[in-house]
């Protein structure tokens, strides 16, 4: 496939799509940016939901690859998970297969996995093909994308790299996030790689930082071409003062998931 040059963000008016939309112009691309709100600064971009069909075929027309961070990030109500995150996916791969458009980049999440008991140090890292075990509906949404990349792969050809994103945020604000973080710039790393490694098909990955104290193996990041430059560790001091080690008997502390699986935080905030 040749290198994408034009290509839509979904989501871009959200917490990863502003931090990308600073970034990967820096790679080249063209940037066309939708989200159901506005987006910042940015008066072209498209606002319509994902709901829309006809406006996601005239989103995705002529575009090289399509980045899809839409969607709700949080737990929530099925009817609005079914909305934006199962219905509103669905449009969009139905617009993409219609359009021709060759390859998508799903934001997936951690939380695919969610109830996986977290690995203690010196423990082996969590495999991509570990069992999924959502620990919310937003979980399982994004389990149902993934398989939906799947479907659209083998049926139409249209390729996607699912990214099981850890926590994508300027910096680490938990003690769990020094083991699942993946700074903005790892982020724009991944994302490039996953826009630009050959023949994919359906290929899921962890997207973290190469953190000291990380939790899965980004060995199917790396073969993309990811090398992430970046580490938690000099977070740790003050983070571990804090909020202290991880405790195996606080059950908030024992999944991959972390809170997610006792007391989920809400969409919207
Ligand atoms: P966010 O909540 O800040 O942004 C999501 C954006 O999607 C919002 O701007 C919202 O308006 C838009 N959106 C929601 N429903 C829509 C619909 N029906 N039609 C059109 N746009 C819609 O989320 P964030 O943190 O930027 O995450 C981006 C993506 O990455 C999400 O899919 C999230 O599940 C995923 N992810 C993010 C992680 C992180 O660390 N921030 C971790 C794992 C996954
Ligand atoms: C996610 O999937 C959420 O979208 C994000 O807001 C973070 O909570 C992240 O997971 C996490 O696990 O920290």
């Amino acid at each position: 496939m040749p290198a994408p040059r034009t290509v839509l963000l979904t989501g871009a008016a959200g917490g990863v799509g502003t931090l990308m939309r600073e970034r990967l112009p820096g790679y080249g691309y063209e940037l066309r940016l939708l989200d159901l709100v506005p987006v910042a600064g940015e008066p072209d971009a498209i606002i319509a939901d994902l709901a829309d069909t006809e406006a996601l075929r005239e989103a995705v027309r002529g575009v090289d690859a399509i980045i899809h961070l839409a969607g709700i990030s949080l737990e929530s109500t099925f009817d609005k998970i079914l909305h934006s995150n199962i219905q509103g996916t669905y449009n969009l791969y139905e617009a993409a297969r219609a359009e021709g458009v060759r390859r998508i980049v799903f934001a997936s999440s951690n939380h695919t996995v969610g109830f996986t008991p977290r690995p203690e140090p010196g423990d082996p890292l969590i495999p991509v093909d570990t069992p999924r075990r959502p620990d919310t509906l937003y979980g399982l949404s994004k389990c149902f994308g993934e398989d939906l990349a799947s479907l659209y792969w083998d049926l139409h050809g249209l390729e996607t790299v699912s990214i099981r994103i850890g926590s994508c945020f300027p910096e680490p604000t938990s003690v769990r996030m020094l083991s699942v973080w993946m700074s903005p710039d790892d982020g724009a790393r991944l994302l490039h790689a996953a826009l630009t490694a050959e023949n994919v098909g359906h290929t899921v990955v962890y997207g973290s930082s190469a953190n000291t104290r990380l939790w899965w193996d980004l060995s199917t990041a790396r073969a993309l071409g990811y090398e992430p430059q970046d580490d938690s560790e000099p977070y740790a001091e003050k983070l571990l003062a804090e909020q202290g080690e991880l405790d195996p008997a606080n059950p908030d502390h024992a999944h991959l998931g972390g809170h997610f699986c006792t007391n989920p935080p809400i969409w919207p905030h």
